[in-house]
């Protein structure tokens, strides 16, 4: 573990094993499935499977599996960015936590936006910034290493935000505050998540083993609603996509590319204790 004491980004011991974990990840669930079309997401999938990549040529059926886990991921993208509210090429949009880049290289691809990134993984940023470059939308894409917590963005400039699976490394009244700050009023927020389900109490097992595989800590339901509410984040719509994420993670756990969480994930959501939900958010 590196020190933080030097860091302008990183503000906890916490942080620093966040950013080495991330670092060093090359996971090929990861990296494969983002040479299918040159867009490298870090989050799940959602949609019905095409079971068939199951079958047909033993030699093949790899590359199969890799292009359809990355299908489903590209469509949990693409229903995320649909909620982001009417954008235009004028309009400054961020993505807080933004990985090797995908979900932000697709929303300029879609909107023609100014999209920041930010991420406190250096390599990620590199990556992210490479991949930008090679696209040839650096100009108007660009990936920072500064904190989501903290971003040092001008207050009131950006349309819209989102976190992509990212909201479970940070303490969300930190993180909605900054939002808030950043986001004109009338502004959007979007974030998809895994949460545990209050109903059920605390986390179950396999929500423990989820958080120990990716050193993330998963928030209850209620903490998101609360947070908003006490920073002018106004919910205008909540989506449970449990049912929709789980065959992706019942594909992922058949094929050479599961990486052993596959099975907490599938008994968490099975179980009900675990919710896979996308919430928009105005900024009032
Ligand atoms: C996936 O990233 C997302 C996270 C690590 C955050 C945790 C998400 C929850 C919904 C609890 P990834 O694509 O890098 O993960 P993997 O390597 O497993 O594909
Ligand atoms: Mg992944």
């Amino acid at each position: 573990m590196t020190a933080i004491q030097d860091s302008p980004v990183l503000s906890s011991l916490y942080q620093r094993s966040v950013a080495d974990y991330w670092n060093a990840e090359k996971n090929p669930v990861n990296l494969r499935l983002g040479e299918v079309d040159g867009i490298y997401h870090h989050h799940y999938g959602i949609g019905e499977v095409d079971w068939s990549v199951l079958e047909g040529p033993e030699g093949s059926r790899e590359e199969r599996v890799t292009r359809e886990l990355h299908r489903l991921e590209s469509a949990q993208t693409e229903f995320l960015l649909s909620q982001l509210g009417p954008l235009k090429p004028e309009h400054r949009i961020m993505d807080a936590g933004s990985g090797r880049g995908g979900s932000s290289i697709v929303a300029n691809l879609r909107f023609g936006c100014h999209v920041d990134g930010v991420s406190i993984s250096e390599s990620q940023v590199a990556f992210a910034n490479e991949q930008a470059r090679l696209r040839g939308v650096d100009d108007k894409v660009r990936f920072h290493f500064r904190n989501m917590l903290d971003t040092g963005f001008e207050t009131g400039s950006f349309q819209a935000i989102w976190n992509n699976e990212s909201t479970m490394y940070v303490e969300l009244g930190l993180l909605f505050a900054e939002h808030a700050r950043l986001l004109r009023r009338g502004g959007r927020y979007v974030c998809i998540t895994g949460c545990y389900n209050d109903a059920y109490g605390l986390p179950s097992r396999a929500i423990s083993q989820i958080n120990a595989h990716y050193i993330c800590d998963i928030h209850p339901r209620s903490t998101y609603f609360r947070e908003m509410a006490a920073n002018r984040l106004v919910p205008i719509s909540v989506v449970d996509l449990t049912a929709a994420t789980i065959p992706y993670w019942e594909l992922r756990a058949r094929t050479s590319l599961a990486t052993g969480i596959e099975q907490p994930f599938l008994d968490a959501y099975n179980n009900g204790s675990f919710q896979y939900l996308l919430i928009a958010a105005d900024r009032v």
